[in-house]
This record gives C-alpha cells, structure tokens and sequence, in this order.
C-alpha cells in the first residue's frame, strides 16, 4: 500500500515508572504500537519507534515516599524492572530512554525557554492549595476531591480518571491533602501559563475540521467535546522538588509540569537515539503516531499539539489511535488495589509463552470500547486458537513434509479449482491485513491472519493428504507444496503479532521471516529447498495454570477486603454491675468432637478448673477437633444450660471474628490455671 510519507516516528505512552507494567497498559498502548512498528518495518518503510520512562511529577515521588526511599532510587527501580519486561515481552522500541537523562533536562529546558522567549506563555500569581501540616503546595495527584462534572470523591488536582476530564486543582469540591489528609488553605504563588484558550480556533480547524474521518471515534469525540467546551489557560510549572527546574529567573523551587516535560520526553529520546532525529520530528514527509491509553488523549491532541505549534518547527501527529480500557475478571484493574496481571510476574509464570498473552491481548483488544480479560478466555483463546488451528496447521504441513520427503518442497503438479481458490485467498491476504494494520484495527487484521490459518487448516482436512498417500502420491506433493506456501506467507504475517512464534517457524522452515511483499507468492518456498526439524509452536495451558491465576486474584481480593474492613460500631453502654454480672474463666479442651448430622457444631469437653462440663460451639467450619485439644480458651460460665441438637450445652466459648467471618479463640497470652478468672 502506497502511502505519501517518506518516515514514521511512532510513540508509545512513556510509562510512570512509579510501578511494574500490566495487562492494561500492554492492551491499550505497547502491543498495537509494536505491532505496527513490525508491520512498517517488514514493509521496508523507515520507522523509529520511541518509548521510555516518565520519571517526574507527583506519581513519583508519592511513590518514593510509600516505600521510605528517594524520587531517583524509586524511578532507577520502576526504569529497570519496566524496561526489561518489554524486553522479554518481545516489544521492539528503537530506544527506551528515561526522562531523568541529561539530554531531556536540556531538550525539556530549552523547549520552555524559546516559548518563553517568543512570549507564548502568560505569568500569572494566584491563589493556590497549599498543605500547612507537610509545607508543600498541592499539586496534581498531591490533592483529591470530588470531580465537579461527575461526581468522582477520588479526582486528581489536575484530571478525574472516572470521567477522563482535565481538571484545575481549584475545581474541585471538597479537596483534601493526600500528603496529609488536611484541608488546605490558600496560598499565592506564581506560574506559567500556556494560554490554550488562543489555540482554540486552529485545533478546532485541524482535528475536527481536519481529522473528523480519520481518528477513531472515541479519541475524536473526546476532542471535539473538550474544544467545545472552550479551552482555558494551563499552568505548565509546579510547586515541587522534583522534576525539570524552570529555567528562569524568579522560579526558584519550580519545576516544569509533568505533562509540560513528559511528552518533550519522545523528542529527547529521538535525539539519544540519532544525530538524524530532526528528520524524525520536523520534516513534513514523516508521519508522527502516538500511541496511548485513553485517559491521556487530552495531552496528546490538545496540549502537546499546542505545545509543538506555539514552538513553530515540529510536525503535529498525523494520528493518535488510543484504546480504551481493559478490565481483568470484571473489575476495572488497578494498582493501588493490586488487581492485575503484571507483566513481569506473567513471564515468570508463564515462561516462553509471551506470544500466548500478545494473541489474547490483541484478539480481546478495547479498540473500540472496553473490555475484560479472563483466564478462561486466555485458556481457551490459545487452546482453541493458536495451538488448534495455526500450531495445527503448520504442523501438519511440516510433519506431513518430513516424513513424505525428508523435508524437500515437492513440485505443483496441476492445479485443481480448489487449489486455485486456496492460492487466490493466499495472494490476496497480505492487503486485507495491512488495509487492516494502517487503520489502526489490529483486531480485525489478526483476526483474518487466523482466517488464513484456518483456510490451511480447511484445505488439508478436505483433500487429506494423508489418506491420499497410498493411492495417488503425485497429487500429495501439489497438496504439500500448497500447505507449505501458506505455511512461509504466514510466517510473514504473523511476525507483527506473534514474534516469537514468527521465528520459530522460520527456523523450521528453514528460511529467514521475508518482507511484506513477499507474502501471498505462491512460490515463496523453492522447489528442493529442505525445511528444518518440526517444534511445537504452542503447548496446550492445563486448567491446574490457570486456575492458580484466579485464585492469586481470589487471594487478592480477600487482602484488599481485609484492608479495607471497617470495625462495627460500639454498642450501647452498660454498667460495670452489669459487666461484672458475667463470670468469664480460662479452661482447657479436654476433647472434641463433630456433632452428628450438622456442619458447623463441636461438641467439646472443657475443664474449666470448677468442673469438666460440655459445651457445644459453632465453630466447626475453622477447627478440626483434633488440633484444638489442649488449647486454653475463655470461657461464659454463668450462661444458663440450653439444649442443642440434643445435648446439654453449660456454657459458652468466647470467640474473635475476622473481616472474612473466620474466627479464632480469645486466649490468654501466657498458660493460665484452669479457672483462673478474666475480667
Ligand atoms: N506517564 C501517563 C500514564 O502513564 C504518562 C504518559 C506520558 S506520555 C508523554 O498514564
Ligand atoms: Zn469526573
């Protein structure tokens, strides 16, 4: 597919390196963007794909004080655990540089002062939130409060992630200190301001004019609302000790806003990249793609295009195709609830199956809206799929070569109409697909790289070459040399998606994974050319490894229940007669025993140092009677005798419940003679 642009400059979302990478931010940014980096490439097209760490703002350094460390030990951390999980997961970044190198200060610094210089920022002094108790302004996520469009108890000072709006720490309602938890007071200060309000006609002309067609509808949409909404003047510096310095007299103990330094980030991280990075950032014939998650749309089509046009040299994205959110097992994930899937625990459970989880990722896709993962579906997703119809297919075609012809292409004899019809479809995928990847709509374009495996699958099950061995050996050879010519356009087409899979074909077809332009041939494996060993390209996942997976988040969930659990308030006073009324001892169990035909009663033997008496306790569901024998506990003596179930029950033992409903014994902390009282 021709197109006009003579080089890509393809980014991904720099990720907060405040916490390890998840499910989610794979879904919605990394895999699509590598995807399409690996399709430009294998269509020989020049394409530098940019990625790093965000190592400022209020994200960090909340985190650094979590832990008990610094900004930098926290961001050095994040930046080696993320940067080697893209690694392993295979996403190939030409460089992934990190917002606290020296060339982004520079590049950072030098982008605010040529706006500065040319007067494109307003100065304002204002009143703003400020934490009396820890002595610090309170910007962004250093302050929440109740959104003022949606209602949200948990907006941030600079965006709600409930409703995606982009917020003024002054707006909203109720706010609070997350350092401290006090109600701020207010404070004068002064800022820079980038007067977006004056960019309003011109980004209304460019996206909604200009892009109406070719941005996907949810990032359009939000855009167009924002514009109509009118746009407002946006402070661009903080009140913080971490971060870009600004660079200007007068704003000592300020620093550039995260979102100020974070997207100049890509550009900085060009520059590491290559002398030639001007080419990649300001020549009109290179096509600039951002990828991102939704929640950053605002940044990327509104405030960083303005940026760059108030600076004058740099292109503007031709495109931002963010995605929406993906939920895990029904529930929105969340790191502060610890409810994901985290990349480098993945690959250490899983080992060697990253492909597995990029197929799952990409077929389950939010492109258009939100959606959920499941270890069902992912179970299903590569046993049902991947390893029953694309391993399937190609092992079939390579197997069945090995042992018919020691692993040599056999030559086409004549062509049936149905293998015509097989090779037409063969010809034809390549534009399907890549029609697919250059709109963005990676779903679509797996989907049909699968529907060429299955069209494999088809072909061999119909003229099944295996029965046809015995009685017509010339016509297995057309039929082998037709599964192995879809085998070599798939390994192709697969490698975007699947690169890892991609090569281990190519080792058993014994031939380096070709260009785009090469797939579809029906000629792309010679005539005597001999194939490599067969693999296995996927292995079928046992329940036992899924269902660990959801009991981890099962567990997950009862730690969080248990963290959040709220005692139930005091009941009414009573007096100390009243108290004192009850006659509490410590005794001992002398035996235990299930009460026949209930689930929860123990019927249990104690010496209460006054007697031994039975009492029967509702707490079989959580003991076994014979590991309680010989534990002290408290015990009610004075409680009049009731009957249950039959049987006589002189007292009752005092128990503690968990958050969970479990329960434990109230015990003394050292032994305790049998009858010895409590009070
Ligand atoms: N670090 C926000 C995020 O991870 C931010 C992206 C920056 S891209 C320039 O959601
Ligand atoms: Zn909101």
């Amino acid at each position: 597919m021709a197109e006009n642009y003579k080089r890509y400059t393809v980014t991904a979302a720099l990720p907060y390196a405040n916490g390890p990478v998840h499910i989610g931010h794979l879904a919605g940014v990394y895999l699509p963007a590598d995807i399409y980096v690996r399709y430009l490439r294998a269509q020989n097209r020049d394409v530098k794909f940019i990625c790093g760490s965000d190592e400022h703002g209020v994200p960090i350094t909340i985190r650094a004080k979590k832990e008990g460390i610094t900004p930098q030990q926290a961001v050095d951390k994040y930046h080696e655990l993320i940067k080697q999980s893209f690694e392993d997961f295979n996403v190939s970044f030409d460089i992934y540089d990190r917002t606290s190198s020296k060339i982004h200060h520079e590049t950072a610094s030098d982008f605010f002062l040529k706006l500065y210089n040319d007067g494109k920022f307003i100065e304002q002094t204002t009143q703003q939130y400020y934490d009396e108790e820890a002595k610090q302004f309170l910007a962004d996520r250093y302050i929440v409060g109740t959104c003022p469009k949606c209602g949200n108890e948990n907006a941030y000072g600079d965006q709600c992630e409930s409703c995606g709006s982009t917020l003024n720490a002054t707006d909203l309602i109720n706010p609070k200190s997350t350092l401290s938890g006090a109600v701020p007071v207010m404070r004068e200060t002064k800022h820079w301001y980038l007067p977006l309000n004056e960019y309003e006609a011109w980004l209304r002309e460019w996206i909604v004019e200009g892009h109406k067609s070719d941005w996907k509808p949810n990032v359009y949409g939000q855009c167009k609302s924002w514009i109509d909404q009118g746009l407002q003047p946006r402070a661009v510096t903080r009140d913080l000790d971490w971060g870009v310095p600004v660079p200007v007299k007068g704003a000592e103990g300020k620093v550039l806003y995260v979102w100020f330094d974070a997207p100049i980030g890509y550009i900085s991280a060009t520059k590491a990249l290559t002398p030639d990075w001007e080419k990649y950032w300001k020549d009109k014939e290179t096509k600039l793609v951002h990828f991102i998650g939704k929640d950053n749309i605002v940044f990327h089509c509104i405030i960083f295009p303005a940026m760059l046009k108030a600076h004058g040299d740099y292109i503007l994205p031709d495109n931002v195709p963010a995605n929406e959110f993906l939920n895990l097992e029904g529930d929105k994930i969340s790191t502060s609830r610890n409810w994901a899937v985290w990349l480098h625990e993945y690959l250490q459970d899983f080992p060697g199956k990253g492909d597995v989880l990029r197929y799952m990722l990409c077929a389950n896709a939010p492109e258009t809206k939100d959606n959920d993962f499941t270890w069902k579906d992912y179970q299903s997703r590569n046993n049902n799929e991947l390893l029953a119809i694309l391993g399937n297919f190609i092992n079939r075609a390579v197997v069945l070569t090995q042992k018919y012809y020691n692993g040599a292409v056999p030559e086409r004899g004549e062509l049936t109409d149905y293998d015509k019809e097989v090779l037409g479809v063969l010809e034809g995928m390549p534009l399907v697909i890549s029609t697919y990847l250059e709109r963005y709509r990676f779903r679509d374009a797996l989907s049909e790289l699968m529907n060429l495996a299955r069209l494999g699958n088809k072909y061999l099950a119909d003229t099944e070459p295996w029965k046809l061995i015995k009685t017509d050996e010339e016509r297995v050879k057309t039929i082998m040399n037709i599964a192995l010519q879809i085998s070599a356009s798939l390994n192709i087409l697969m490698e975007p998606f699947l690169p890892a899979s991609a090569q281990k074909l190519s080792n058993m077809l014994n031939k380096p994974v070709g260009k785009w332009a090469e797939a579809g041939a029906a000629d792309l494996l010679a005539v005597g050319h001999v194939i490599g060993t067969p693999e296995l390209m996927f292995e079928k996942i046992e329940d036992a490894a899924v269902e660990a997976q959801v009991q981890k988040l099962l567990d997950t969930k009862k730690a969080n229940e248990a963290a959040n659990a709220v005692a139930e308030p005091a009941k009414e006073n009573i007096t100390f007669e009243e108290f004192s009324k009850m006659d509490i001892r410590i005794g001992t169990i002398l035996a235990a025993e299930k009460v026949a035909k209930t689930k929860k009663l123990l019927k249990l033997t104690i010496d209460t140092g006054i007697d031994q008496r039975t009492v029967v306790s509702g707490i079989a569901e959580f003991f076994n009677p014979e590991d309680i024998i010989g534990q002290q506990v408290s015990i009610l003596v004075n409680l009049a005798p009731r009957d249950i179930k039959g049987i006589t029950s002189q007292g009752m033992i005092l128990m503690a419940e968990n958050s969970d409903g479990s329960l434990a014994f109230v015990q003394p902390s050292k032994q305790i003679m049998n009858g010895g009282g409590v009070s």
